[in-house]
C-alpha cells in the first residue's frame, strides 16, 4: 500500500537503497542488430513518398501492389465459420494437415505416405518448422554442424545459432555468371566431413533465384548417398518456381528416388497466402513407422516447451483446403496464376531496362526463377535507390518481383538504369578495350 503512494523518484530512491540488487538487471543490453529483411519494411513505412514501392520482404501482391486473399482460402473460411471454437476438432485437424502436407511434398501415392514412415507435425511456419529442426539435431546429434548454401535466406543462420548448431557454407551462386557454381557446390558435398547436415532449398532458391537442374540434382542425391550426408530441405516457396507443385517438389522426388531419409519443412505463407497465419510443417523420413512415431513423440515435446500448441485457424483452413478435392484444384489453379503473374514482370522488367538501352545484361531476370531475383545490384546502388527513388529492397540486391506491378515496374526499371549508369560507362569502356 505505502509504496502505492510513493513518487517515481522516491521508489527509484527506495530500490537503490533497500536492494540494491533490483538495479540494473538489463542495463547491459544493447539493440539488437536490424534484421536485413524487417529492416527494409521499417523504412519503407517510414517513407513518406506516395512513389515508394516495398521490394523487401518476399510476400504475394496482386499487379495493384494490394496483399491477396486467394478464392480457395474465402470459401474455407465460409466452410469452416465458428468449428475452430470447438477444442474436440483440434487433434485430428491437425493429423488432417499435416497428412495432406506429407501427400504434397513427397507425392500422393508415395510408399513414404502409404507406410506411415514420416514424422510429421504442424509448425508455427517455416521459420517455426526450421527452428523445431534444429533444436531436434541439437539433441539428437549435439556435435552436429549444419552446411548452408553460400548466399541462403539471412533467417537460417539466426535459427541454426539460437539452437547452438554451429554453421559451414557450401558454394551454391557465382557473382559472375549469375548462376549456379554446380562444380564448386559438388566439390564441397564431397569434401564435407561424411554424415553432415546440409540445407537445400528445393526450388525457388532464396535469395538467388537459382535452382539446380533436374540433372543436377540426381548428381546431388547420388553424392549424398556417398558420403551420407543428411538432406533437410526448406520448402519455403512451393510452386513458385514452375508454378505447379509437383515440379516444385522434383528434387524431393529424386532424394526419395534414391532411398534417403529426409527432413523437410513447409510453409503456407506464401502458397496460400497465409504469412499472418502461421502454418507449416516439419516432416522427417524414418526406416518404419515405429521410428517415425518415435520421433514425432519427440518433436511434440520441443514444441510443447517452446510454444504449446500453434493457433487453429489457419491449420482449419489448410487442411480444408488441402482435403477437399474442389478447393485443392481452386488453390493449384491459383497458384499458377501467381507464378505466372511474377514471371510476367521478370519478362517486363527486363524488357523495359533493355528498351531504355542499358548495356548491362539482364537476361538473369528472366532465367532466375520464384519470388526473388538477385539483380546484382550493389549496396551503394540499392541505398540511392532508397534515397533518390524510395524504392526498398534487401542490401544484397534481392528484388522480391512479387512487389513489381505494371503500374510501378516502369518507374522501377528506370531508376535502375539511373543507379547503374557509371557500371554501364564501364562496361562499355571494356568492351571498347576487349574489341
Ligand atoms: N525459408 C525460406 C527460404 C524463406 O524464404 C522464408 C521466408 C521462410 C523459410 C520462412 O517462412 P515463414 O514465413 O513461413 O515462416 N522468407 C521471407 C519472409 C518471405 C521472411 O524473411 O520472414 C523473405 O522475405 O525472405
Amino acid at each position: 500500500m505505502y509504496w502505492r503512494y510513493l513518487t517515481r523518484a522516491a521508489r527509484r530512491c527506495s530500490v537503490h537503497t533497500t536492494s540494491s540488487r533490483t538495479v540494473g538487471w538489463w542495463d547491459h543490453v544493447a539493440p539488437a542488430a536490424k534484421d536485413p529483411i524487417n529492416g527494409v519494411t521499417e523504412a519503407f513505412l517510414a517513407d513518406p513518398s506516395p512513389y515508394k514501392i516495398n521490394l523487401g520482404v518476399g510476400a504475394y501482391r496482386d499487379d495493384k501492389g494490394r496483399p491477396v486473399v486467394l478464392q480457395c482460402v474465402r470459401e474455407a473460411e465460409a466452410k469452416i465459420a465458428g468449428s475452430e471454437f470447438l477444442e474436440s476438432i483440434s487433434a485430428s485437424v491437425s493429423t488432417k494437415m499435416v497428412e495432406e502436407s506429407v501427400k504434397l511434398v513427397y507425392g500422393k501415392d508415395s510408399d513414404v505416405v502409404k507406410e506411415g514412415r514420416s514424422a510429421g507435425v504442424q509448425a508455427l511456419s517455416g521459420t517455426g518448422a526450421c527452428r523445431l529442426f534444429a533444436e531436434f539435431q541439437r539433441r539428437f546429434h549435439p556435435e552436429s554442424h549444419i552446411y548452408f548454401p553460400d548466399p541462403t535466406w539471412s533467417n537460417h543462420h539466426n535459427i541454426w545459432r539460437d539452437a547452438q548448431i554451429p554453421e559451414r557454407t557450401y558454394h551454391y551462386y557465382d557473382p559472375d555468371s549469375k548462376s549456379l557454381d554446380f562444380a564448386a557446390l559438388m566439390d564441397d558435398i564431397k569434401n564435407a566431413p561424411d554424415s553432415s547436415f546440409f540445407l537445400l532449398h528445393p526450388s525457388a532458391h532464396n535469395p538467388t533465384g537459382v535452382d539446380p537442374t533436374e540433372e543436377q540434382w540426381r548428381e546431388i542425391s547420388y553424392q549424398f548417398k556417398v558420403k551420407g550426408h543428411f538432406p533437410f530441405f526448406d520448402m519455403a516457396y512451393q510452386g513458385f518456381a514452375s508454378g505447379d507443385l509437383d515440379k516444385d517438389a522434383q528434387a524431393i522426388r529424386i532424394f526419395l528416388e534414391d532411398e534417403h531419409l529426409i527432413g523437410c519443412a513447409q510453409s503456407y505463407a506464401k502458397s496460400m497466402g497465409l504469412y499472418g497465419h502461421r502454418v507449416g510443417c516439419l516432416s522427417i523420413l524414418c526406416v518404419d513407422s515405429k521410428q517415425a512415431a518415435a520421433i514425432r513423440s519427440q518433436i511434440q515435446q520441443i514444441a510443447r516447451a517452446m510454444y504449446g500448441s500453434p493457433p487453429v485457424h489457419g491449420i482449419l483452413l489448410v487442411a480444408t483446403i488441402l482435403s477437399d478435392p474442389n478447393l485443392k484444384s481452386l488453390w493449384i489453379d491459383e497458384v499458377k496464376i501467381m507464378a505466372d503473374r511474377i514471371q510476367r514482370k521478370r519478362t517486363t522488367l527486363r524488357q523495359n531496362l533493355e528498351k531504355l538501352g542499358s548495356s548491362l545484361n539482364w537476361e538473369h531476370i528472366t532465367n532466375q526463377l520464384g519470388m526473388f531475383c538477385f539483380s546484382g545490384l550493389t549496396p551503394y546502388q540499392v541505398d540511392r535507390l532508397a534515397k533518390e527513388f524510395h524504392i526498398y529492397m534487401t542490401q544484397d540486391g534481392r528484388i522480391s518481383m512479387a512487389g513489381v506491378t505494371t503500374g510501378n515496374v516502369n518507374y522501377l526499371a528506370n531508376a535502375i538504369h539511373e543507379v547503374t549508369r557509371s557500371e554501364q560507362e564501364t562496361a562499355k569502356i571494356l568492351c571498347s578495350i576487349s574489341v
